[in-house]
């Protein structure tokens, strides 16, 4: 049994980090854990991924074998990674980890909003997963962004239809105080609704309220785990979430 934890996020958000520390963390917790890299155009990693899509999709390879400029080939390649899943889970079959943690394209629309992905994710093997999607942050500091986000995370949601897990990325760029503030808002829609209406206006601050609002109703919002993948704030309980996930809390070692 081989438990999949795939990370998404908008471009920059810190997947490839986050990746790299949380794989470190489970090692040290002598977790038998792998990394699957799946991002096709990327070229340099902070970790060594065990099983790398790049050994047999690139998007510089698809550039030249097909002519194409490099946003034709990094939709191409998105897609052609469907033809290598067998060559996929003949490698996940030999490692055998008990976790698999999967980095995802940079551009997150690429994975999660054609077909490729999610076809990918749910073919991959029959064994439990789940999204771990990431809120960048500084860019989540402003009641319009992090209601964004929050609507971008409920379409991942949708999309993917798997126990999803938010977390607050690089919150070591933050101040206690703003670290607070976000944390309440994730915890709060009472609190969220009141920034909404203290620090935006108009058109902003209606479409803002109802999408918080939709995304209530539909029981689409999550907790979220502030993490650092610098400090390495947050990674035990995001560890401890993903054991809930699997195996009810209990401890995944060997
Ligand atoms: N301060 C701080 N910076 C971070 C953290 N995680 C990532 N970064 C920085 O954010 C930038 C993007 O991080 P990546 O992990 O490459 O982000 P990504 O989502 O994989 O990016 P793409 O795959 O290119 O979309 C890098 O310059 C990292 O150094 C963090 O926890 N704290
Ligand atoms: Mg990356």
């Amino acid at each position: 049994m081989t438990f999949i934890a795939f990370i998404i996020g908008t471009a920059g958000s810190g997947k490839s980090f986050l990746t790299s520390a949380l794989v470190e963390k489970m090692r040290q917790e002598k977790q038998k854990v792998a990394i699957l890299n799946l991002d096709p155009g990327v070229v340099s990693l902070p970790y060594t991924p065990d099983i790398d899509i790049r050994d047999y999709v690139t998007v510089d390879g698809v550039m030249e074998k097909y002519g194409l400029g490099p946003n034709g080939a990094l939709i191409m390649a998105a897609d052609l990674i469907v033809n290598e899943i067998e060559h996929l889970k003949e490698e996940i079959e030999d490692l055998n980890p008990d976790i698999l943690v999967a980095d995802t394209p940079g551009q997150m629309e690429l994975f999660a909003f054609r077909a490729s992905g999610p076809f990918l994710v749910h073919t991959l093997s029959d064994d439990p997963k789940a999204i771990i999607y990431l809120f960048d942050s500084v860019f989540s500091y402003n009641p319009l962004n992090y209601v964004s986000n929050m609507f971008l995370s409920a379409a991942v949601h949708i999309r993917f239809l798997l126990p999803q897990i938010h977390v607050l990325s690089k919150c070591d760029l933050l101040s206690e105080k703003d670290l607070n503030v976000l944390m309440e808002w994730s915890e709060s829609p009472e609190a969220l609704e009141s920034a909404i209406d203290e620090r935006l206006k108009g058109t902003s601050r209606l479409l803002s309220r109802n999408i918080s609002r939709a995304i209530q109703l539909l029981d689409l919002s999550f907790p979220l785990i502030p993490v650092s993948s610098k400090t390495n704030e947050g990674l035990i309980e995001l560890n401890a979430m993903l054991e809930r996930i699997f195996k009810g809390g209990e401890k995944i070692t060997y």
